[in-house]
């Protein structure tokens, strides 16, 4: 980065009558113009990240904080009259839905920040996931147009376009590529789909809604157009170096594959090396098997992904023939192997006239991971076991991180500072001294306590502007930002509230510490059951607020349209991060991680990556409750009545769903929720009622406990200083070494 002469222009620019999105388009592409080349990937091994989701959140601030000038040009700013902080207005890219999408942003964040070669492949979609409004406590969805504030972090890259062929139609392939700024400079390179309106629909949306025949069809087309065109030009790249010998492939090029949605690459791969290039199937087999790496990033039916014979056969007939000899292959292996029937059943790639995407994942790829230890434990023993009893080495653990540049330095400068002050600056870029904070003295306690509250009361002031709520700084603040799952379990985290409302009317909970319960969710379009949370979510937090006889110690926010940008400011600003999936589902969790990293304790169930923190922060710092994974199979197995749990305050927070308490629009949506909990067959599949009545204790605990306001900021600060194991420098620098060795 030329910042001299970054800084010089910057100095010359007029910023007379201009607008914020003129002058954002104008100083980004100037810190583009002096921002240097992506690094050479040529001679050297790389990895690549293929994935239908990069969350990549707001680029202007990190990119210049990464490029070293972002306190300059505050300062540059300032002096010309301008607050920098208008850019906030310049919505986030979200080219995601949440977990693995913005697990794969901070990843390429983080290799660049080591200057490890990870370059990333994925869509350009013209609109992102939804932007989210409220009506009458409804989720209503907004077309997410990112584009309209311009682009100026990525560059059309018109003459490296490529076209992709299906049976039915042929389309461009035009790479977008944005530099992704650290030590080095890597790229991720974001294909836009052109050449008719019909093509242009393949890159238009994230995730259409799967639950129609045709939604499926497109995603299916949005599967191979981005990951073709990432395998095509890697193999045109090697070859035009290497020759059409493919035995150094492998060891020049590691592809990481975030979940099912890429791995039909593997077939595309062998597809273009047989027919193209004509090495034998087994030849081009053999090498793919050295090349590709999976990461299963869920234990969800719902979300592994299988595919119709006879969809793949109608768009991508030859795609589908290798498919189903990989399938033959892979199935006189496992009899070679001394498989059983059933044994070779469990892992078929064809079965049902469905190809199976993990089991093909997991017999070609060379590692499989998954993203927690409890995660890939489950995978081993449970979801994967007849793979992993054959292939045993295949299977490593990689538990997430998240990027300390964006989740600790960015976002909560002040924190940021006093580490410094603490424990030198060189945390920064070895994440690992941030564990010297542990032999903490009380200055540093106190001084952490001012930075909460700083951060805090800047949290409150954003959340008074938007969301025209306002909230005493007093106030202990608990937050369950993420995405609507019934999983997750957001609904009983409602109930709970309810039951602390309850509490307090009645007396029976003393002099309770006053507090903020913040929810910021999205759910998915075609989700009823999520949209129905999210209305009951919104009708407990307008009775709660109004209830004068309570509201000076007890509130409920649901903060509008969550997304990355509000999350640097809730994760900062919060005292309790909520991390309360039924054990077992939630694969690691990462918002778990940035909580931790910016002093809140954990008040959370043992899974996921909340063992892991616990395990490193310490169980007295953190609050855990509620069923473990081996409790939850037990209840499986000898039956679970969810009745047996209610007691009479659950009793009450539960029926206010069918007693009129609450209005769910006339729409009946709200004892459809209650019938799932009690009445249904297999009613409460998430344990909601056998986790309430612990959750509810835990959080009276939470209460009693911050009272002792330095104990309890002890055991915050506890938690940033064991918090670098979740920086993603650390995971990455685990990819790096066991799997992609670059
Ligand atoms: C049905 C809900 C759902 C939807 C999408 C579950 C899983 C998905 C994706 C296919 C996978 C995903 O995003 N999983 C999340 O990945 C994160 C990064 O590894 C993890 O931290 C989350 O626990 C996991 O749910």
């Amino acid at each position: 980065m030329e910042k001299a002469l970054f800084l010089q222009d910057l100095k010359e620019l007029n910023i007379k009558n201009k607008n914020v999105i003129d002058l954002y388009n104008e100083i980004s592409l100037l810190a583009m113009k002096y921002a240097g080349d992506i690094g050479d990937t040529k001679g050297k091994s790389n990895a690549y990240y293929l994935s239908m989701e990069f969350l990549m959140g707001r680029s202007f601030y990190n990119n210049l904080m990464e490029l070293g000038v972002l306190e300059e040009t505050k300062q540059i700013l300032a002096d010309k009259g301008l607050d920098v902080n208008v850019f906030e207005e310049i919505e986030d890219a979200a080219l995601g839905n949440g977990g693995l999408g913005r697990l794969a942003a901070c990843f390429l964040d983080s290799a660049a920040g080591l200057g490890l070669p990870l370059h990333g492949y994925g869509i350009r979609y013209k609109y992102g996931l939804f932007k989210q409004a409220i009506k009458n406590g409804f989720q209503v969805e907004l077309p997410d147009d990112w584009q309209r504030f311009g682009d100026p972090w990525s560059v059309r890259r018109e003459d490296e376009k490529r076209q992709i062929e299906y049976a039915d139609m042929t389309v461009t392939a035009v790479p977008y590529d944005m530099p992704v700024f650290g030590k080095r400079i890597n790229y991720l390179r974001l294909w836009q789909a052109e050449g008719s309106a019909e093509a242009e629909t393949i890159s238009q949306y994230l995730y259409p809604a799967d639950d129609t025949e045709e939604g499926k069809l497109l995603r299916l087309r949005q599967e191979y157009f981005f990951s073709a065109a990432a395998i095509g030009e890697l193999i045109d790249r090697y070859v035009k170096s290497y020759g059409k010998k493919f035995d150094k492939f492998p060891e020049l090029n590691s592809i990481q594959l975030n979940d099912t949605h890429p791995v039909i690459v593997i077939a595309e791969f062998i597809r273009v090396l047989t027919k193209t290039y004509r090495l034998s199937f087994s030849q081009a087999l053999n090498i793919a098997r050295h090349t590709f790496n999976y990461t299963n990033h869920t234990v969800l039916p719902e979300a592994l992904e299988c595919w119709k014979e006879e969809y793949v056969r109608k768009i991508l007939p030859d795609v589908s023939d290798v498919l189903t000899k990989i399938a033959v292959f892979a199935d006189r292996e496992f009899l070679k192997l001394g498989c059983s029937k059933e044994q070779a059943l469990g892992m078929a790639i064809f079965k049902g006239g469905n190809f199976y995407m993990a089991n093909l994942a997991v017999f070609v790829a060379k590692n499989v991971n998954g993203v927690a230890a409890l995660h890939t434990q489950i995978l081993k023993t449970n979801l994967f076991a007849t793979a992993h009893r054959f292939y045993p080495d295949k299977f490593q653990n990689k538990t997430n991180g998240i990027t300390h540049r964006r989740w600790l330095e960015l976002c909560n400068k002040e924190l940021s500072a006093l580490i410094d002050e603490t424990v030198g600056v060189g945390w920064r870029s070895d994440i690992s001294q941030l564990s010297g904070l542990n032999g903490f003295t009380q200055d540093t306690v106190d001084k952490f306590r001012e930075v909460k509250r700083v951060k805090k009361q800047q949290l409150l002031n954003y959340i008074a502007e938007k969301e025209g709520v306002s909230i005493p700084a007093n106030f202990t603040v608990f937050a369950q930002v993420k995405r609507l799952h019934e999983y997750k379990r957001q609904l009983m985290t409602v109930f709970a509230v309810l039951e602390l409302y309850y509490s307090i009317k009645s007396g029976s909970l003393g002099n309770m510490h006053p507090s903020l319960f913040i929810f910021g969710a999205k759910s998915a379009p075609s989700y009823k059951r999520a949209k129905t949370i999210i209305k009951f979510i919104n009708e407990v937090a307008d009775k709660i607020n109004s209830d004068e006889s309570t509201n000076s110690v007890l509130k409920v926010v649901f903060v509008r349209n969550y997304n990355v940008s509000y999350a640097e400011k809730i994760v900062a600003g919060a005292d309790v991060s909520l991390q309360v999936s039924t054990a077992g589902l939630e694969a690691s969790g990462t918002g778990n991680m940035k909580f931790m990293m910016n002093g809140a304790v954990t008040c959370g169930t043992m899974d996921g990556a909340n063992i892991e923190i616990v395990e490193r922060a310490g169980l007295e710092n953190n609050y855990i409750f509620g069923a473990t994974v081996e409790e939850i199979a037990k209840l499986k197995l000898n039956g679970y009545k969810p009745m047996e749990y209610l007691t009479d305050f659950a009793k009450n927070a539960v029926e206010t769903l069918i007693d009129g308490t609450f209005s769910d629009g006339g729409t009946g949506s709200f004892k459809e929720l209650y019938d799932s909990l009690l009445a249904s067959d297999n009613a409460d599949n998430y344990y909601v009622l056998r986790d309430l009545d612990d959750y509810f204790k835990t959080l009276v605990k939470i209460c009693e406990d911050y009272a002792d306001k330095d104990g309890f900021a002890r055991k915050q600060l506890k938690n940033v200083a064991n918090s670098a194991y979740f920086s993603s420098d650390r995971t990455i620098k685990e990819y790096a070494k066991e799997i992609w060795n670059i």
